[in-house]
């Protein structure tokens, strides 16, 4: 639930505001590009006189390019005085790689709104609306307009409706709650283009993605640890042609291979390999199998990052026929 008091606070930080910039975390994701988007529309039908600027550090993936709004995104914010700033899907200030550049949002003097799902978030601006049990920003975005009675036009549930999917994997993953439904719902008789949002975020793959994920797939070899686990190298990313960004959704796939307590991608990438630990399983953490490589996440996803570089290495084991070697048993 939002605090009537927080949501009473938007209200007048907005209202009081000259201008409104959005911002959304570095690499944003459907999460972040569709709580950015629907919110800026939702503020622009809202007060209709209101100059709102959408910004983030890096463009949108092209998944996204077919939001309403996504062309307006820019990178190039300056802050001038009587600016509000509202933050998206940011677990920390510094995902938004402008806490260096615009200090004056992050320092208390520039009234701010953070609205986010991530556990840990430090609540770190005016107002924050952080609500770890939803499923994804664009859900508490949905909230805020209904407690708002913000109006939800067809352009701004497509936005919504987009970060709800992405953040649940297409509603499968075990955060997809009875609330996650009921906003689905709520966004489709808004007028939310469902299948828009299938057709580019779930059903397009660059030929560069698929080659890069035929290498991850190719290369998946299952330990006694009954872990599944692939690993891609610069090279892989090189002769695909595909760069990090594409990497996303493999390990689902790596994650698949039945009866395995858990999956992992180990992937190399300037100076450091990065590894992605997925599990289906209620008795594995792997939040706690990446927190001894100084990673963390969620019991069920979880990532690490360690300097170096990836050595392949070869295991043979000999077996030995039937039972009767004994020219190989110790005398
Ligand atoms: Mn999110």
């Amino acid at each position: 639930m939002i605090a009537i008091a927080d949501v009473r606070r938007t209200e007048e930080i907005i209202r009081s505001a000259s201008r409104v910039v959005c911002i959304c975390h570095r690499n944003p994701d459907g999460d972040a590009i569709g709580s950015l988007l629907g919110i800026g529309a939702l503020i622009e039908h809202a007060f209709p006189n209101m100059e709102v600027i959408l910004q983030c550090v890096d463009p949108a993936p092209e998944t996204c390019a077919f939001l309403p709004g996504a062309l307006r995104m820019r990178s190039n914010y300056a802050y001038r005085d009587g600016d509000v700033a509202v933050i998206l899907d940011c677990g920390e200030a510094k995902l938004t790689e402008m806490v260096e550049s615009h200090p004056m949002l992050f320092h208390g003097s520039v009234p701010t709104i953070a609205i986010d799902h991530h556990q840990h978030n430090p609540h770190f601006a005016a107002v924050n609306i952080v609500l770890p049990e939803a499923a994804s920003t664009c859900e508490i975005v949905v909230m805020l307009a209904d407690l708002l009675q913000w109006s939800i036009t067809p352009d701004i549930a497509t936005c919504l409706l987009t970060g709800v999917y992405t953040d649940t994997g297409g509603l499968l993953h075990s955060n997809t709650t009875p609330s996650v439904y009921r906003t689905v719902a709520r966004l489709m008789r808004c007028g939310a283009r469902r299948e828009e949002i299938v057709k580019h975020v779930f059903r397009t793959a660059k030929l560069s993605t698929l080659k890069l994920w035929g290498r991850v797939l190719e290369k998946i070899s299952l330990t006694e640890e009954g872990g599944a686990i692939s690993a891609v190298t610069e090279g892989d990313f090189r002769v695909s042609g595909a760069d990090y960004s594409e990497l996303t959704g493999a390990i689902d796939y790596v994650n698949a291979v039945p009866g395995m307590r858990f999956s992992l991608i180990l992937s190399e990438r300037e100076g450091s390999v990065k590894g992605s630990l997925r599990t289906l399983r209620d008795d594995v953490d792997v939040a706690a199998m990446a927190a001894k490589f100084s990673g963390g996440g969620h019991r069920k996803a979880a990532g690490f990052s360690l300097r170096g570089k990836l050595k392949p290495e070869i295991r043979w084991k000999v077996e030995q026929e039937g039972d009767d070697g004994a020219d190989a048993r110790p005398t």
